[in-house]
């Protein structure tokens, strides 16, 4: 089994990197905090035994060489976090990957398949709203044109990408083939385990995320002498929208819409706002119906700006579909969940994954771990040591059944 004082203690060590006044995490992609974090994982990766390296765009890689020339075995999560996060999102599936290894390794352990623990850059996309970014480059699906996203302060992707020290124009090289399969432990940010009571599950998809940016472009004017008659408010659009997206979404039984963020210009009081972005995440894990509730915002929204004699533009953001787990890589999670003894639950994902990127390239498995009242993306995510362990011990279990294949 693994040392679970040694995982939990690198979790928490990794938690002060980018710790917010509130025990949150702040670590946005290409930053000096995710940068130290990523230096720290590499440190726990050396310990461990791996022969540790960045990729050309960032992705952190710990590599350990098979006993036979076989397929690599993809063990990875992220260590990059949402605006305040908490400390397992992302976080835990990278420690656990290296915590695996290194009791691998300490008990002697050689495995027949070459194993790689990664690292991923830019999962969340918090910083350039593009997220994914490493998993998409190992899976070859990140272009050149994809780095030209900007941050709030018009830096790119490329630009903070060369600032951190990597390597743009070699984006090419963090293309991965001659892959088995890919896994990945990860708390589930919602309720489902918690309210069959127990502490690790098996994955069985994942719902693809479809981002979006609104812009509202009405006219900044006076608030006191323009009568309510002749305004052009984005503001008033905007809210109209984002109440109509809401009542669309719920009119499913699994759609889910989020408005994230909202900006609006130029913020004076006793000014009529001129501009108005939001951003929208829509997620269902049957893809035709989260396209068809995105036609419905769509129109609803050109709607709106016709009658309103106001601009409305939509751009796409990212658009991920979603994923269905390997069959034969469930089935081994959920042997080596019955032999923890904890009964077999098997949930969907409705939060995205690094795994998504590698659809159709090789399969894909996932575990989940319980997360406290099903808390996440917020200072308050919580994973139990005993469900850190449990999470570990099936992941290991998992691999070594993996590895006789
Ligand atoms: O947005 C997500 O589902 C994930 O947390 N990146
Ligand atoms: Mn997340
Ligand atoms: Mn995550």
């Amino acid at each position: 089994m693994v040392n679970s004082e040694r995982l939990w203690s690198r979790i928490q060590e990794l938690a002060l990197i980018g710790k917010t006044v509130d025990d949150g995490v702040n670590r946005f992609s290409y930053t000096l905090e995710e940068h130290a974090a990523n230096e720290k994982v590499k440190q726990f990766m050396e310990e461990a035994g791996l022969e540790v390296s960045y990729d050309a765009v960032g992705n952190l890689i710990g590599s350990k060489a098979g006993e036979e020339d076989l397929p690599t075995i993809l063990i990875g999560s992220h260590v990059d976090t949402v605006p305040n996060g908490g400390k397992f999102d992302g976080a835990l599936g990278v420690l656990t990957g290296i915590e695996v290894m290194q009791s691998l390794q300490e008990q002697g352990i050689n495995l027949r398949h070459p194993v790689k623990v990664i690292a991923f850059k830019d999962e969340e996309g918090t910083r350039f709203g593009f997220g994914l970014l490493g998993s998409r480059a190992v899976a070859g699906h990140l272009t050149h044109e994809d780095l030209e996203r900007k941050d709030q302060q018009g830096i790119s992707i490329r630009e903070a990408m060369l600032e951190r020290g990597f390597n743009p124009d070699k984006l090419h090289t963090a293309e991965m083939d001659h892959v088995k399969l890919y896994l990945e432990l990860h708390i589930e940010q919602g309720k489902i385990l918690e309210s069959q009571g127990v502490s690790v599950g098996n994955v069985t998809g994942i719902a693809g995320p479809l981002w979006l940016k609104v812009k509202v472009v009405g006219e900044a004017e006076h608030a006191g002498a323009t009568p309510m008659g002749q305004r052009k408010d984005p503001l008033v659009a905007a809210s109209l929208m984002i109440a109509e997206i809401e009542k669309l979404a719920s009119s499913y039984p699994d759609a889910v819409a989020t408005v994230g963020s909202l900006s609006l210009t130029p913020g004076g009081v006793n000014v009529i706002p001129g501009t108005v972005e939001f951003t929208i995440d829509l997620r269902d894990v049957q893809e035709d119906i989260r396209d068809r509730l995105e036609s419905q915002i769509r129109e609803f929204a050109d709607q709106i700006g016709r009658d309103r004699n106001i601009e409305v533009v939509i751009e796409e953001l990212q658009r991920v579909s979603p994923v269905l787990c390997s069959d034969d890589i469930q089935a081994v999670i959920q042997e080596s969940i019955s032999e923890l003894e904890v009964p077999v639950v098997s949930l969907p994902s409705g939060a995205g994954h690094d795994a998504m990127q590698f659809n159709g390239l090789f399969p894909v498995g996932m575990i989940f771990v319980r997360s406290k009242d099903g808390i996440s993306h917020n200072p308050k995510e919580f994973t139990s040591r005993e469900d850190a362990k449990a999470g570990a011990d099936v992941m290991l279990k998992t691999l070594l059944k993996l590895d006789q294949e």
